[in-house]
């Protein structure tokens, strides 16, 4: 925008919803030129364009950063009569209906540390123009609704840039004097800027053929630097798989005779969905067993599956506008979520997802940054690529699904894909089409896509046992958020059951219940013993629920429900009320979770990794997450007692459960997953238990491992302890894998997780370490983001965890300010802790607000969160 002319004092205005409109012209064709080199780089454009309606307005073309070097209109180079900058747009007077348009610029994508538009990542070139980055490539209407076909030559040096990409099908290459060569790429399909893509560098492939259902053969390559060719059979596996899976569940083939991939060690977030030519950082694609832990394999399948699948969510039917992200952003995450289900086990993923949902999501929807999945105002768009866009969104959808059964839901999916196929849609079409599909009415449940924050539910069991009735009391409420005082009651859909709790006997079938008023009263008949309640199972509505449950009542589902989410979740809440009471009062009774955790553990019946996860604690953060005042260090000292008790009173059992886990070479199997999983949390309890043996198991483990997951799993018990070893271990780690990025990513997030009482002092050193860098957001991340999310560290009652890592968000802003908005939200959670820490965290924020030339994405971000 007209950044340039903004003063200092003069906020920028938010860009809102209600302003949208459709564009004044539209682009039929570009056809882009590049003269390759990371010091400067020339790019020529030609557009046609067409006057969209009746108006007079002129052409005006997006532009960050960008001086034109020359303009031309319908084939004559034009003075600056024609012509004029308006701030950063190239504004262009046109007198028909459809001219051609040529620019030329210069870049250095070698000086680009934003890493957005054409910059350079280990030697290449790359691009990533999601959402605003095409304008810092050419002048161009940079919106998602104008959709062109591209044509894309580039020429470079062929000796440094032997491999040239653009998005769509390769046309021709050839080679030029003076060791240059060019290539052209065609995209037959219509897309918005911020799909274009292209990549030259000094790269190979891994290379398969997949047949689509209609016969077509699809040439796919995942290209890297030759020394990662080994790690990348496993994306290029899980590649194949979601192609198969997209066409089997969504009826959704390929369309391109190529798909590319490559991988780049800087890039600010996963991946991105460039049409035909997918760009990813590197830790979502590289992976063996060496140096990929298992949660690391499969967020390599879920990304490489996400992104295959905006091919159709997200390319082939694309976003309106930056409001309707969560059209193809929560759709396409609810799409991987699904097809990672069906490659394992689907009630242990249900688990991890509702886990980051809590973790990620139900912060942001409770604190100064919450928005709907659909806001309606934003000042940087970056800072919209959130949990609740994608991760709400996707509970969003997964809702409708469980509405409508999974065939009327693909009946609506099919009309949504036919009918906006080639077109830039909004989340109502996408409402629509379900309604029309089939016949339903979904007007309160659009009011999902309006109203923020995390509506909270109150279910109160009643049982007369003299009637053999029982009495269901629901009710809702959605918390007030910003902007939002007052709410309408949502349309939630809870799935329940209940269970005799003398028999343990199910008594009727599960319902799915509508809860759409404010209060309802459900009635049971024939319930002859004492009914328990089993609610919200599968996680059916994204909600917080409070229930009348005692601590038996928990246990009892714990170890009974049929559903598995909802047996975890029985467990999770019971470990919570554990945890909040022994907050509360300084001591806890341990007995309820210990005699629980005992049961799950010794139950032969239960798959591993299901078993992993319902045994886990809940997290410091997730526990200050309920209570008023968060006091990080007594939550700290609460869970560490519950988890010594359960280390100490079950420790034959973790002992057993940590033999039967071990052996074996490695497998990537959810079976043999699911018992490494065990393995380090009962390695984790043993080390609670204070056994003095622990320093020395967990480092047999560590030399011993012929895996990540197992050596990982192994250092982290080790940092988070008193033992000698550990500094031992780190030294072998560092020096084992420092060479490997990915890997030395991990030995600075383990530190800066660990639980140790020097944890903000070792931080601060990691600092100033020789590898440490903020120009690679993967490594900004692994020590300054990782720091954030360690509550107790983070929280140090002496500030200097605020201000460490103030400093460092303020020096990360200069370089690369999209990766330090993203990684400021615990700053901004003042609100919730004692005055003493709600001082220091504002003046935090203050200084970075008031820093010089702080980017508009830190100014949105700290401005709401002091509001
Ligand atoms: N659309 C991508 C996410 C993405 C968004 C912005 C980016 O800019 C730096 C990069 C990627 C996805 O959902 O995977
Ligand atoms: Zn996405």
């Amino acid at each position: 925008m007209a950044d340039a002319l903004r003063s200092p004092d003069q906020p920028p205005a938010p860009i809102l919803r209600s302003d949208y409109r459709a564009p004044d012209w539209r682009v039929s064709e570009i056809a882009l030129g590049f003269d390759l080199d990371p010091a400067r780089t020339v790019v020529r454009a030609k557009l046609h364009v067409t006057r969209n309606g009746g108006h007079g307005r002129p052409l005006r073309l997006d532009g960050d950063g960008l001086q034109p070097l020359s303009v031309g209109i319908d084939g004559v180079a034009s003075s600056n009569d024609r012509w004029r900058m308006d701030g950063d747009a190239l504004v262009i007077d046109l007198d028909g209906d459809a001219h051609v348009v040529d620019t030329e610029v210069a870049i250095a994508p070698e000086r680009n540390t934003q890493l957005m538009g054409l910059y350079a990542s280990g030697g290449n070139l790359c691009t990533q123009c999601e959402a605003e980055g095409f304008r810092r490539i050419t002048f161009f209407p940079d919106r998602p609704d104008v959709l062109a076909r591209y044509s894309v030559r580039m020429t470079a040096d062929k000796a440094r840039f032997p491999v040239l990409l653009a998005n769509g099908d390769p046309i021709a290459h050839g080679d030029l004097e003076d060791g240059r060569h060019w290539a052209e790429w065609h995209d037959p399909f219509p897309k918005p800027s911020y799909l274009f893509a292209l990549v030259a560098g000094d790269l190979v492939a891994n290379r398969a053929t997949f047949v689509t259902g209609s016969g077509r053969e699809v040439q796919l390559a995942i290209w890297v630097r030759e020394k990662d060719l080994a790690k990348t059979d496993h994306a290029l596996d899980a590649l194949k798989t979601s192609m198969a899976w997209d066409e089997r569940v969504y009826g959704r083939e390929y369309d391109l005779d190529v798909f590319n991939i490559v991988a780049v060690d800087d890039f600010n977030f996963g991946a991105m969905e460039n049409k035909g030519l997918n760009i990813f950082n590197s830790r979502y694609i590289l992976a063996d067993p060496d140096t990929a832990t298992d949660h690391d394999y499969d967020a390599v399948a879920a990304v490489v599956a996400h992104e295959y699948f905006h091919n159709w969510s997200g390319n082939r039917v694309t976003c309106r506008d930056w409001f309707q992200l969560s059209l193809k952003e929560g759709f396409t995450v609810f799409r991987d979520q699904g097809f990672s289900a069906d490659q394992g086990s689907a009630a242990v993923k249900r688990i991890e997802d509702v886990r980051s949902l809590r973790a990620a999501q139900f912060p942001e929807d409770a604190g100064p940054l919450a928005h709907p999945i659909r806001p309606d105002s934003y000042l940087e768009i970056s800072n919209f690529y959130t949990a609740t866009i994608y991760n709400k969104g996707a509970e969003v959808v997964r809702m409708l699904h469980t509405m409508l059964g999974p065939q009327r839901f693909r009946a609506g999916t099919d009309l949504y894909f036919d009918r906006f196929d080639g077109t830039a849609a909004t989340c109502e079409d996408f409402v629509a089409s379900m309604e029309e599909a089939n016949g339903v009415d979904l007007a309160q449940f659009r009011l999902w896509y309006a109203q923020a924050g995390t509506p909270r539910v109150t279910a109160t069991l009643e049982h007369e046992p003299g009637g053999g009735t029982a009495t269901l009391h629901l009710a809702q409420m959605v918390p007030p958020t910003p902007g939002q005082p007052d709410k309408q009651p949502m349309v939630l859909p809870l799935k329940l059951r209940l269970f005799g709790g003398n028999t343990g006997r199910p008594l009727g079938d599960e319902q799915l219940v509508l809860l759409s008023d404010a209060e309802a009263t459900l009635r049971f008949e024939a319930v002859t013993e004492r009914p328990v309640l089993s609610i919200n199972r599968g996680f059916s509505a994204p909600v917080i629920v409070d229930t009348n449950r005692t601590p038996a009542d928990l246990a009892f589902l714990s170890a009974h429900d049929d559903d598995p989410f909802a047996r975890y979740e029985a467990m999770q809440q019971l470990m919570l009320d554990t945890l909040v009471a022994s907050v509360a009062s300084g001591r806890g009774d341990h007995g309820a979770v210990v005699d629980a955790v005992r049961e799950t553990l010794r139950n032969p019946e239960l798959d591993r990794a299901f078993v992993a996860e319902a045994v886990l604690l809940p997290s410091d953060n997730f526990i200050g997450d309920q209570l008023p005042i968060v006091d990080p260090d007594a939550i700290f000292r609460a869970r560490e007692a519950l988890r010594r008790d359960i280390g100490r009173a079950l420790e034959r059992d973790w002992r057993q459960a940590y033999e039967d886990t071990r052996g074996g070479a490695f497998e990537y199997s959810p079976e043999a997953k699911g018992k490494r999983r065990l393995k380090t949390v009962a390695l984790g309890y043993l080390a609670a238990s204070g056994a003095p043996d622990i320093g020395e198991l967990a480092f047999a483990q560590f030399e011993h491992a012929d895996n990540m997951t197992d050596r990982q799993g192994a250092l982290m018990t080790l940092v988070n302890g008193p033992w000698d070893q550990r500094v031992a271990a780190l030294d072998i780690f560092y020096n084992r894998y420092r060479d490997n990025p990915l890997v030395l990513d991990k030995w600075f997030s383990t530190q800066a997780l660990s639980t140790r009482d020097d944890t903000p002092e070792r931080v601060v050193e990691l600092a100033g370490h020789r590898d440490f860098t903020l120009a690679n957001p993967n490594r900004a991340r692994a020590l300054v983001g990782a720091f954030g999310v360690n509550q107790r560290a983070f929280h140090a009652a002496d500030g200097r965890g605020y201000r460490f890592f103030v400093q460092q968000l303020i020096a990360l802003d200069r370089l690369n300010p999209q990766t330090a908005a993203k990684m400021m939200p615990p700053l901004g959670r003042w609100r919730r802790f004692d005055p003493a820490r709600q001082q220091a965290m504002r003046a935090a924020l203050e200084q970075i607000l008031a820093s010089p030339g702080l980017s508009k994405d830190m100014l949105e971000q700290v401005s709401k969160s002091l509001a």
